[in-house]
């Protein structure tokens, strides 16, 4: 792929969107690509279409104007796919990439298969975000746009500690750095700080979690009635199950919630162990190291469901 800008000079109407339910990467690249084109090219008319996110990105230029009801829009010139492994995952906003008279994909994600015209998948990048970078003018971006490109890079990073994490990585946030905004306080922001609600919730969970396996398994689980006591939402549980998984002689850290009344959401995280595997196993799929799928039944019927999967592989 070309550098964005030749794409951008040749469109007058340009859609950006990401995958659904939003993370930091994927609003810290959609961001960054609507805030470029608006201070590049103020003439061009331009449609961020995105799913709900958290609170915490509002820190960010722009977050107000993103569009989360999904209007008709006449075709765009240009559709730019950020951080999205594959076309479903755009969610509503499939029907602007549908219609759209050239597409660009630029993501990380190694399942990415490149849907769209032309395409800039790295998987040994870091990020979204990363990659994104790499396609932009440095002397065009602006420091609003690099508080959005570094967001995702500590998003999808966990504040440059996962294996993702490349010198390549340490020198394109360096470069951002140089931008000379309060970094300790965009970390802080969108990815320490979380509400009183959410640090109690968190509490329980841990409270409520349990060793099994001879030790090698932590689980916790939360009903829709602690949900609704704590004052939280399903997007609020961010966390427990990565803060579970730093329990001294465990493998596999897993949390689960309710979904609706008969399924709940399960999340796994391993310190060795590939959760993939016992993911798949229910339908559900992610990383060696982070997975997650939904199971059906009661509480119980589901925590022994997935003591049972876990004990054929540890
Ligand atoms: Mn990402």
């Amino acid at each position: 792929m070309n550098q964005l800008d030749t794409y951008l000079e040749k469109a007058s109407s340009i859609a950006i969107s990401g995958h659904i339910r939003p993370d930091g990467d994927c609003v810290g690249s959609t961001l960054a690509v609507y805030n470029y084109i608006t201070e590049n090219y103020p003439e061009k008319e331009v449609f961020l279409p995105l799913g709900e996110f958290l609170e915490v990105f509002d820190v960010l230029k722009s977050s107000g104007n993103v569009d989360h009801s999904y209007p008709d829009k006449a075709p765009f010139d240009l559709f730019i796919s950020l951080d999205c492994a594959a076309k479903d995952r755009l969610d509503k906003a499939q029907k602007y990439f549908e219609a759209a008279s050239y597409t660009l994909c630029i993501d990380h994600h190694v399942s990415n298969k490149g849907f769209a015209d032309e395409n800039e998948i790295q998987p040994d990048a870091s990020s979204t975000c990363e990659v994104l970078y790499g396609l932009l003018d440095p002397a065009k971006v602006s420091r609003d746009t690099a508080m959005c490109l570094y967001t995702g890079i500590i998003h999808d990073s966990g504040v440059f500690q996962y294996s993702c994490t490349s010198s390549h990585t340490m020198e394109v946030a360096g470069k951002l750095m140089d931008y000379d905004f309060d970094f300790p306080k965009l970390i802080d922001d969108t990815f320490h700080v979380k509400t009183f609600e959410q640090n109690r919730i968190m509490g329980k969970a841990l409270d409520d979690s349990r060793l099994y396996l001879d030790g090698r398994v932590i689980l916790s689980t939360l009903s829709a009635q602690d949900l609704e006591d704590y004052h939280v939402q399903a997007k609020h549980l961010d966390g427990i199950v990565s803060q579970m998984r730093f329990t001294e002689g465990v493998l596999v850290s897993v949390f689960a919630y309710p979904s609706d009344e008969k399924t709940f959401k399960v999340s796994f995280r391993s310190n060795g162990p590939d959760v993939s595997v016992p993911a798949c196993a229910f339908g559900g799929g992610g990383h060696v190291r982070a997975a997650g799928c939904s199971v059906e039944g009661t509480r119980d019927e589901v925590v022994a469901k997935i003591l049972a999967e876990l004990e054929k592989d540890l």
